[in-house]
């Protein structure tokens, strides 16, 4: 699909072939849903997902509500749903984690690329057996991935275009890293970028680089979700 800029790519098998299919993220956000209670990630769901398809939950939610939340929401609402887990464990265990989190109905998991080619490999394959794909976390948002991840953030873009990973997270708040992460993994590639608003990012800017902006608090946190968002929209429209 050309128009890389709104899609997300998602691998599907058929006759032991790789296709990409294509899933729309509605107006270029993604809200992260990281609030505590089933209740109040339903009444922000309830408000937001007329604008929005896509969201990403973590281990706020997760951990606070249990596993099944994510299929709870998925029987409730239209959403796609990235389950943002950083997972980052020897291949074996990474299997495990990938495997039970898309079961429980997530449509993509978030991987951290910095524990190397075969953890991230066994991700990747085992999305693929269900026809899901993971994302990989190349550089981080916060100012303290500066010291550790950002010297060797570019390579893990490397690492993920040669093992064949489509789909991508990298910073809204340091947009000339943004840029170089784009350049590595290509026009082709999806990314999607946390770090606006609380952060610091700004989603038009971030849009130049990314296919879809990660958004939280400023949306959840806001008086008006819906309103919060509607500008948001606005502002990138
Ligand atoms: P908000 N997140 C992030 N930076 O912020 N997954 C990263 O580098 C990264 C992330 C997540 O600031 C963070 O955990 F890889 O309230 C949170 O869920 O807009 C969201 O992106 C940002 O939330």
């Amino acid at each position: 699909m050309k128009n890389s800029k709104k899609y997300y790519s998602d691998t599907i098998l058929i006759k032991n072939k790789k296709y990409n299919i294509i899933m729309k993220v509605k107006n270029q956000i993604i809200l992260a849903l990281d609030v505590e209670k089933k209740i109040k990630a339903f009444s922000i769901l309830e408000k937001t997902t007329k604008y929005l398809d896509t969201i990403k939950i973590g281990y706020s939610l997760t951990l606070s509500e249990g596993p099944k939340i994510i299929t709870e929401i998925k029987e409730n609402f239209n959403v796609k749903i990235i389950a943002d887990f950083k997972v980052a464990d020897i291949d074996a265990t990474n299997e495990k984690i990938v495997r039970n989190t898309l079961n429980y109905g997530a449509d993509s998991i978030i991987v951290h690329g910095f524990v190397g080619e075969d953890s991230v490999t066994a991700c990747k394959e085992a999305a693929e057996k269900l026809n899901k794909d993971i994302f990989l976390l190349t550089e981080m948002s916060h100012p303290g991935a500066d010291k550790f991840l950002k010297p060797i953030s570019l390579d893990i873009a490397q690492m993920g275009v040669d093992l064949g990973i489509k789909n991508y997270v990298a910073p809204a708040t340091k947009l000339d890293r943004l840029k170089k992460i784009r350049e590595i993994v290509g026009q082709d590639s999806f990314i999607i970028s946390p770090g606006v608003g609380v952060q610091g990012g700004v989603a038009k800017e971030t849009l130049k680089y990314a296919d879809a902006a990660i958004i939280g608090r400023s949306i959840y946190n806001s008086e008006s979700p819906q309103d919060t968002l509607k500008n948001i929209i606005k502002s990138i429209s």
